[in-house]
């Protein structure tokens, strides 16, 4: 049999290199809440617990993960809203104070993070390629946004990978939620590109809670459960409808029916995340695992993984 590399293109991956590989495909809901709960030497802010369930789900995804080798962690994010194009981290550490501006009581945390450079102009080659405009970030003081640090915090909290971070173009406003929802689809496919040529082991994570209407005032003290609850039962509806799905692997039938859900319930999945990490992915038809769901201020928030590997995916909720 012909040699592995003979047929593909020889520029693209270095002979004897393996071809790179999703390993796990995360989604990954960043309320600062969660963060605030559990009161991380990062985050100044002082809390005395709450949204157990929710953070009890992470504790055990972050478990799974570090069972699994891989390099390194791509999210992409609805908190880095760029409105030209797509842009991605591109210098190898940031290190600064992100403060949320709705929850600056709850959520100002000291980050040093680490990126993968090498990755990250790798995917910006491919959906430049892909005819999407994108750009590196390299301003050393820009401030990495809170969707990002929650999510990467609670999936992997001693911070040992590094990390590549997308933001979100926004135009849904101009076009329409299906032409974003064309444009993320291309977006992943490109990142799918650029991993296999780096031969690297890669997780996916998509940071967004699901319905997303929420109260628009706080609790006296915010950690106080006897307050937390879905903002209607309409969004309760829906986001178990679609976690159904999750769980039958209909990852294509969710893809298809996002436009209404996201419109019904405002949900944060307009930014494109989930249909991205699916693209990449190949849209999967194997259940997902579940890891929970909770209201966080009214909001609808469930953990749940893709894990593309027969032998470790496994029925959790
Ligand atoms: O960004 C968020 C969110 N997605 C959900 C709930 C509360 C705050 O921030
Ligand atoms: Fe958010």
């Amino acid at each position: 049999m012909a040699p592995y590399v003979s047929f593909i293109n020889k520029n693209s991956l270095r002979p004897n290199m393996s071809k790179g590989e999703i390993v796990l495909g995360c989604l990954a809901p960043h309320p600062p809440h969660l963060v605030y709960a559990e009161n991380p030497p990062q985050n100044e802010a002082f809390s005395e617990g709450g949204w157990e369930t929710l953070r009890w789900g992470y504790a055990k995804l972050a478990r799974k993960l570090k069972t699994i080798d891989y390099d390194a962690i791509v999210i992409f994010t609805p908190h880095w809203q760029t409105y030209i194009g797509t842009h991605f981290l591109g210098l190898p550490e940031f290190k600064s104070k992100s403060v949320d501006p709705v929850f600056p009581n709850l959520f100002r945390y000291n980050y040093d993070l680490k990126v993968d450079v090498e990755l990250a102009e790798a995917m910006h080659k491919e959906t430049a390629k892909a005819g999407i405009i994108t750009k590196m970030m390299r301003n050393p003081d820009f401030r990495v946004d809170y969707g990002t640090i929650t999510s990467c915090h609670l999936l992997n909290p001693s911070w040992d990978k590094p990390i590549v971070t997308i933001s979100s173009n926004r135009n849904s406003h101009y076009y329409s939620n299906e032409v974003m929802i064309e444009q993320a689809k291309a977006l992943g496919e490109a990142c799918m590109k650029a991993i296999e040529k780096s031969g690297k082991k890669v997780v996916l994570v998509s940071s967004h809670s699901l319905s997303h209407r929420h109260f628009v005032t706080e609790a006296p003290l915010p950690e106080d459960m006897s307050r937390e609850h879905i903002y209607n039962h309409s969004q309760y509806v829906w986001d178990m409808k679609i976690i159904d799905m999750f769980r039958n692997g209909q990852m294509k039938e969710v893809v298809d029916i996002m436009p209404e859900y996201t419109e019904q319930t405002i949900a944060e999945t307009e930014a494109g995340g989930l249909i991205w990490m699916m693209a990449a992915m190949g849209v999967p038809s194997y259940p997902a695992e579940i890891y929970g769901y909770q209201s966080v201020i009214g909001t609808g928030n469930c953990i749940a993984c893709w894990d593309p590997n027969n032998e470790t995916r496994e029925l959790v909720l």
